[in-house]
């Protein structure tokens, strides 16, 4: 019995890395169950497993999946009911997101944002490819970057073409277990080359005609850093599905809706037409800013459209 770390999962197989830095191809004992989570993989990378190693052909069999200390899940799309673990064990998550080339939503980001907050881990914003932007793109950035910061969310100003806060975010992710999301195109897989030399992964240029990227990576990989720790580069998503929230939870998601609910006249309000309502108050008077409070709107109306 040995224990390891898997750092790749490919639905049924597995890469375990164990006794420091060996690194052995796993399957699943068939009765293996993981309790508590319903999802379409039982194990995710960032899991810490034991295994019967086979010293003849030198693969393992995982026989069990130790306790997590968290995990955050996505959903193939907003609706869907299939949910899958994207990774364990995370010390924080980082969604990166460009101005232009391709532009990210705010909806994006505050889902993502929402489902790390639901997952209780923290979660930074790295806005990439500055060295593209002009003055226009420059003031968006700049804008948003108030918005989260306000908030409380960690933002970094990066590029990988002039290297501008490299260093920074380098020493953030630092002997930590760092998951990177972000839609496709805006540079994941190139921060990890520039970052670790020797992963020599695949980058792509991003398709003009759809100002996207063509979804290069295709499961969540956990690389080491010479720097100490983990990246885990996720697969190019176009969307990030909120896992299942009880309706009256969303708001608990979004800390400054959250923060300013206790001042609700009603212990359940939603921050809809109910009177009395603070959140409203807050966003008529800029407090909360009314993009925030329209990706919560969005959010619920998901919630609605599942019971009907
Ligand atoms: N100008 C500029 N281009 C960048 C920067 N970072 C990445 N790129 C380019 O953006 C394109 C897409 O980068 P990738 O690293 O493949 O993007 P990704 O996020 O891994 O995309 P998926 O794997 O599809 O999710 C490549 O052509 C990179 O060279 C940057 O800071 N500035
Ligand atoms: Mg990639
Ligand atoms: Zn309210």
């Amino acid at each position: 019995m040995e224990k390891g770390l898997v750092i790749k999962s490919t639905g049924s197989r597995y890469k375990v890395l164990f006794d420091q830095g060996k690194i052995v191809d796993c399957t699943i004992k068939g009765k293996l169950r993981v309790k508590e989570i319903r999802t379409t993989n039982p194990i995710a990378v960032g899991d810490h497993v034991l295994f019967d190693y086979n010293t003849v052909d030198f693969t393992g069999i995982i026989t069990e999946v130790l306790d997590r200390k968290n995990y955050i899940v996505r959903k193939s799309s907003n609706l869907s009911k299939h949910s899958q673990i994207l990774a364990a064990n995370l010390d924080q998550v980082f969604l990166m997101v460009t101005i232009i080339l391709p532009e990210t939503p705010v909806e994006f980001i505050d889902r993502f944002l929402a489902t790390a907050e639901a997952y209780r881990v923290p979660a930074k914003i790295i806005f990439n490819k500055t060295d593209l932007y002009g003055e226009r793109e420059l003031k968006r950035m700049e804008f948003l970057i108030a918005l989260y910061s306000k908030i409380g969310y960690e933002c970094f100003r990066l590029s990988l073409v002039t290297g501008e806060n490299t260093a920074l975010l380098e020493n953030t992710m630092k002997n930590k277990i760092n998951l990177l999301s972000g839609n496709s195109g805006v540079g994941k897989t190139t921060l990890l080359n520039l970052f670790n030399p020797t992963l020599n992964l695949k980058t792509e240029e991003i398709s003009d005609y759809h100002k996207q990227g063509k979804h290069i990576t295709t499961f969540p990989e956990m690389h080491p850093m010479p720097f100490g720790g983990y990246i885990i580069d996720t697969p190019g998503i176009r969307g990030f599905g909120v896992i299942d929230m009880d309706r009256i939870e969303i708001y608990h998601f979004f800390p400054e809706i959250f923060r300013k609910s206790n001042e609700c006249r009603f212990y359940n309000c939603l921050h809809l037409e109910e009177p009395g309502c603070a959140v409203r108050s807050s966003v008529e008077n800029g407090d909360i800013d009314p993009l925030r409070y329209r990706s919560y709107l969005n959010i619920l109306e998901d919630d609605n459209r599942k019971y009907r």
